[in-house]
Order: structure tokens, then C-alpha cells, then sequence
């Protein structure tokens, strides 16, 4: 990191992608054939449009915040070194990145608000639609938070539950989120304490990120970079462990099942629906009708329902149901390239516009619901809790309709289906080990760590790239971590990738896994009372649910009683696209973990940031940023880090 220019490079360098493509997968590659010979136009036909993206906006050195603007900094140092108020690149990058991380935070919290509301309205009575599905989740959480149950019923449980969890939102004094005091282990919270980051109201946290990065506020990066560690500490805490938590007391929490994942979980004599989005309120609801009104489809002559899922609704019934999952976020458009869906759901977040161009050329109907989430084209159908079952059920004989005008010779199904055991909550985890060590359930799993048998975990979640998606990084970074000894636990579209690719069967385990991963796997599955071992890659269900993941570091690293940035573990979001995997990867950071990223974030402009986030950072949370395009290379540089952290722990 010596000069500014050596930074810039380096980024540029990192923007052209180093591995050789080897295509996509199967089902994709079949569909994007079938799209081609129609006319339609996907993803990565607009991405090749774009041309070459702009430099300026890569390394995160343009600033549009007000109207002098827009300001460009000149990475090699030749043009202007500062926008027309001063600010330099050190200012303009830090800024962006907190605007960056606001979109997520934003998206993240107010989903989990939703779903707040939602439980209250069952506290109060006023939702016939929705009801506490896990009582013991329920009073686990309600314990944690101190909401006091003896001689209360559940609704009065629920009712006070959801008040903490809205307090958060709304709290004016200086107190710190109850989401940050249940889930957050003892040693964090000191750090983050140390440093003034404990925040307390996420949405005034929002507030004062768009408010500091404005023209003529914050000007200081390092300032800056402590904004950015809030906003993903108010991400984390006030958007994915409310929203799992609550999702957990409202549908359940997800235990180990069999399910199949893969476009070809589509069906050529089903009525087809798929739900994508984010908010499982909708698609549990939709499930649950599709399942009442399966006759109803047959008079229309068709077999029956069939529901599939995209992206992390998808997972969210997924995890529950049992629900196919047919797709990931860089598949959605392939879905209705088949031709054989009938009704796409969605709700909020990573649905594209061009969705209703692509439907439009099909008899599919694309079903927005949510009154923010609008796309011209589509048929709108206002989702509301209070009216969930009358909605669903409508939604539901859409599609059914819509059935009747399929075009046969437009159907085409790739033969394409992998089966996956998916469903590993926390919860769920703690209860098989349990069978192995009834007191002191973490203990067989640190045991095999320290033995060396299982060298660490990474967690590999986020999203498809269509930049890098044809080169498949997520599926060989996650092969090359297996055959060194590493357990992966997976969320979001990156849990599709890897069920899709089968590394969530028991053969997996057998064919990636290392000789002593396998060997765990192997007695683990016998507890588990599985024919062969568990699956090497873990699915811990959504994006939300990350926190799942950050549950698991945070037992770990409270029952050995050590800080979560010393344990061997990492995370990795290797095919990265959304504002929301920029928050969720700052959260991580400030629970002092390692986080490997591509493409590379919009930081390289900015030899300060970059060098504050992949070197100095570990000094002040624990956490440590890694970009690298090349997966083998990724895989190497996580091991090397889990192999430090071993070290440190005077581990072989
Ligand atoms: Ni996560 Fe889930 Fe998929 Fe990426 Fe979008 S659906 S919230 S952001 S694209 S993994
Ligand atoms: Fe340019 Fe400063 Fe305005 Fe940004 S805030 S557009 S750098 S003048």
C-alpha cells in the first residue's frame, strides 16, 4: 500500500477477472440457449451492453451528493486530487461506502420491522391469518430479552416480545438495541462499547448515515469508517436477528429435511408458482393455499400445484416446507424462459424490472404486492397481513388462470434436479450434538476443531454475479475449502449455488470432503440417524439468516470464552452484487471476523479505506477485509487465515 496510484491498479487489475470461464450450470446454460433463440434478452446480455464500466465509479472515486457536482477524483493523481467542496478521495470513498451500506441496512430493517408488526398484530389478536408456531422460541427469546411469561399466555408473550423488538426502531434515549444486548457475546460488546458503537435506534442510525455524508458534514475517514461498523452493527443486530428471530416464533424454526432444488423442480402438468423476494408473511400464506386450492387446478386439467422458490423467500419456505428451490437471483429470469410458469410472487428485494419484460413474451404473470415494490408491466395485488388469507388466495387463482393459457410449445423444463438436506438452525445443530454430549453440547464440535480433524468453518453466503457466475467461483472456492478440512455453512442465492452443484448430500461428503471432515461427518450423520454422514456444506437458511450464522460464532466463542476473531473461521461472499452483502459483510467485521469478497468492493480508490479495512481493522475489531477474484487463490488466503487463528490458539 505505498502509493495511491500502486492502489488504483491493483483495483483496476482486480476488476478483470482472472479465471477462465467454464460456463454455467447445466439448467442455465440450456435456458440461456432457449432465451437466445427467442429473442429475449437477459442479464448478461445487458451486462455486455453496459461495455466496459466506469472506472471512476469502481474504486467508489465519483461523488454525486450535491449539485457542483458530479465530482470524479483522478486515481493515477494527474487530474483533480479533490471535488469542488475539497473533499478528497479518502472522504468521497468512505462516504459512498456508508451510502452504500445504508441501502442494505434500510432493506434489512425495515424487513425485520415488517415482521415485527406482523407478530404484534398476532399479540393483539388482530391477525387470524398468522399465529406463534414455536412456542419454545418464543420463550427462549422472551427469557433473553427479560419479558417476564409466568401467568401470561402466548399471545401476551408474543405481544411484549415484538414491543422490544420495535423498541428498537423507535428508542430516544442512549441505551443500545436489545438486539445488540441478547445477541452480541461479552467480549464485542466491550469492544464495541470502547469504540461508540453501540447503536440504538436503527432507523435513527440511517438518519444520521445520510445526514453525515452529505455535502459539507463528515469529512473525516476514520470517522467515517467507525459510521460504517454502526451500520452494519444496525444491520445485523436490528435487521437479520430480528427478522430470524421473529420469523423463527411466527413459522417455525427450521430442523433438517430433504428437499430438491434446481429449475427442473419446475412441472410441465403443474400449475407452476414461484415466490421470490424476501418477506416469507407472503409466501408461507401463498404455500399454504396452493396446498388448499390443489383441486381447484385440476379442473383446469392440470396434476396439481406445484410452489418453488427464488432467492431468499425461497429459502425462507425452503428451510420450513420443504419447498423446492428452483432458483437463484441470476436463475429468476430463466424461470419464466421455461415457459412453464404460470405466476411469479414477489415482494421485496433482488427482483429485476426485467422480470415483466421477460414475462410479457410468456403467459406468465408477474405479481407484485408490496405498495413500494411497483414494476410497469406487472399485475399489482396489494399483500396486507390483516387480509393475508383473502390475498393469497387470490394470488393463488391467478395463477390457475393463468394456466389455461400456456403455450405447450413454448415449454421447456431442463431434466435438471439435485435432492439437498437443508434446514440447519442453530437450534437444530445444538440438538444433534446433543445426542453426542447431552450437557455440554459444543464440546464434541470443539473437540474435532482442536483435534485438527475439522481445521475451521467458512461461511460462504451472498449472491450470483453475472459477472463472475460463468467462471462458477462459489462452487469451486467451497470445494477447494472441503478438501482442506473446512465445514461451509451457506445462506442466500449462494446456498442454491451449492445445493444445485450437490454439495449437499451425503455423497458430497464423500467425494469433496477431507479425510477428517469426512470422518466427523460421518459419525455425525450416524447420531443424526442418517444412512451416510451429513452434508460437508451446511444450508443455514436466507440472507436474514446470517444471523444464524453469527449465533453459531457467538456460542462457540462464549463457551470457549474467547473473542469470535480468534476463533478459526471466516466468512465469504465471493459472487457479491447487493448493498446488502455490504452491510452484512461490515457486520461481520465488527464481530472481528474474516471476510472474503469479489468482486472487489468500491474502495481501491482510497488507499486510506483500503488499507484501514484489509489490514488495519484487525487491530480495532478483530476483523480483517480479503479481495481476491481467483477462488483456488481465495481459498488458499482463507485456510492461511484459519490456519493463523489455529496457531494463535496453540492449535496443530
Ligand atoms: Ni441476499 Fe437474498 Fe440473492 Fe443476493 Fe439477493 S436474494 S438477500 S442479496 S441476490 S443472496
Ligand atoms: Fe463534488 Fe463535494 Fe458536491 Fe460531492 S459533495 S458532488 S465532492 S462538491
Amino acid at each position: 500500500m505505498s502509493s495511491k496510484s500502486s492502489n488504483s491498479f491493483q483495483a483496476l487489475r482486480l476488476e478483470v477477472p482472472l479465471a477462465k470461464p467454464i460456463g454455467l450450470d447445466e439448467a442455465s446454460r440450456l435456458l440461456v440457449e432457449k432465451a437466445k433463440k427467442e429473442g429475449i434478452v437477459l442479464e448478461y446480455d445487458r451486462l455486455a451492453l453496459q461495455g466496459v464500466q466506469c472506472g471512476f465509479g469502481l474504486l467508489g472515486l465519483c461523488c454525486r451528493n450535491c449539485y457542483m457536482g458530479p465530482c470524479r477524483i483522478d486515481p493515477f493523481g494527474e487530474g483533480p486530487s479533490a471535488g469542488v467542496c475539497g473533499a478528497t478521495a479518502d472522504t468521497i470513498v468512505a462516504r459512498n461506502l456508508l451510502r452504500e451500506e445504508v441501502g442494505g441496512t434500510a432493506s434489512h430493517t425495515e424487513h425485520a420491522y415488517e415482521v415485527a408488526h406482523v407478530l404484534k398484530g398476532v399479540g393483539l389478536g388482530l391477525l387470524k391469518g398468522y399465529s406463534v408456531t414455536d412456542v419454545e422460541k418464543l420463550y427462549a427469546l422472551a427469557e433473553k430479552l427479560g419479558v417476564e411469561t409466568k401467568g401470561k399466555d402466548v399471545r401476551e408473550v408474543a405481544l411484549e416480545v415484538a414491543e422490544k423488538a420495535l423498541e428498537d426502531f423507535s428508542r430516544t434515549e442512549k441505551e443500545p438495541l436489545n438486539w445488540i444486548k441478547i445477541k452480541t457475546p461479552k467480549t464485542v460488546y466491550e469492544t464495541w462499547e470502547k469504540l461508540g458503537l453501540l447503536v440504538s435506534n436503527v432507523y435513527a442510525e440511517i438518519a444520521n448515515a445520510m445526514h453525515r455524508s452529505t455535502m459539507g458534514n463528515d469529512a473525516d475517514p476514520t470517522n467515517l469508517l467507525l459510521a460504517c461498523l454502526r451500520q452494519g452493527i444496525a444491520d445485523g443486530c436490528g435487521g437479520l436477528h430480528i427478522a430470524t428471530d421473529l420469523q423463527d416464533v411466527l413459522f417455525g424454526v427450521p430442523r433438517p429435511r430433504e428437499a430438491l432444488v434446481s429449475l427442473g423442480t419446475l412441472k410441465a402438468d403443474h400449475v407452476n408458482i414461484a415466490v421470490h423476494g424476501h418477506n416469507p408473511v407472503l409466501s408461507m400464506k401463498i404455500a399454504e393455499w396452493a396446498m388448499k386450492l390443489n383441486d381447484e387446478a385440476k379442473k383446469v386439467g392440470a396434476a396439481g400445484i406445484n410452489v418453488v422458490g427464488i432467492c431468499c423467500t425461497g429459502n425462507e419456505v425452503l428451510e420450513r416446507l420443504g419447498i423446492p428451490g428452483a432458483a437463484h437471483n441470476s436463475q429468476a429470469e430463466l424461470a419464466i424462459v421455461t415457459g412453464a410458469l404460470d405466476a411469479m410472487v414477489v415482494d421485496i428485494q433482488c427482483i429485476f424490472p426485467s422480470l415483466s419484460q421477460i414475462a410479457s413474451c410468456y403467459h406468465t404473470k408477474l405479481i407484485t404486492t408490496v405498495p413500494f415494490v411497483k414494476i410497469p408491466g406487472a399485475q399489482h395485488i396489494e399483500f396486507d397481513p390483516e387480509r393475508a388469507d383473502e390475498v393469497a388466495e387470490k394470488i393463488v387463482r391467478e395463477a390457475i388462470e393463468a394456466y389455461k393459457k400456456r403455450d405447450p410449445e413454448k415449454v421447456f423444463i431442463p431434466n435438471v434436479v439435485q435432492r439437498a438436506i437443508v434446514g440447519f438452525s442453530v437450534e437444530a445443530i445444538v440438538e444433534l450434538l446433543k445426542k453426542i454430549d447431552p450437557d455440554d453440547p459444543l464440546k464434541p464440535l470443539i473437540d474435532v476443531i482442536a483435534e485438527g480433524k475439522i481445521k475451521g468453518a467458512v461461511g460462504i453466503v451472498g449472491c450470483p454475479s453475472p459477472k463472475l457466475r460463468d467462471q462458477r467461483i462459489t462452487e469451486r472456492l467451497a470445494k477447494s475449502l472441503l478438501a482442506k478440512d473446512v465445514l461451509i455453512v451457506a445462506t442466500g442465492c449462494t446456498a442454491y449455488i451449492l445445493a444445485q452443484e450437490g454439495l449437499m448430500t451425503p455423497e458430497a461428503t464423500m467425494k469433496h470432503a477431507g479425510p477428517g471432515l469426512r470422518e466427523v461427518l460421518s459419525l455425525l450423520g450416524k447420531f443424526a440417524g442418517l444412512d451416510g454422514p451429513l452434508p460437508p456444506v451446511w444450508h443455514m437458511g436466507s440472507c436474514v439468516d446470517n444471523s444464524r450464522i453469527a449465533d453459531l460464532i457467538s456460542a462457540l466463542a462464549e463457551r470457549l470464552g474467547v473473542h469470535p476473531s480468534k476463533l478459526p473461521v471466516a466468512g465469504s461472499a465471493p459472487e457479491f452484487i447487493t448493498e446488502k452483502a455490504v452491510s452484512i459483510g461490515t457486520y461481520f467485521l465488527a464481530l472481528g471476523i474474516t471476510v472474503h469478497v469479489a468482486p472487489a468492493p468500491r474502495i481501491f480508490g482510497s488507499p486510506y479505506v483500503a488499507y484501514v479495512l484489509t489490514e488495519k481493522l484487525k487491530d480495532i475489531t478483530g476483523g480483517r477485509l480479503i479481495v481476491e477474484y481467483d477462488p483456488e487463490r481465495a481459498a488458499e488466503r482463507l485456510y492461511e487465515a484459519i490456519l493463523e487463528k489455529r496457531r494463535e490458539l496453540g492449535l496443530a
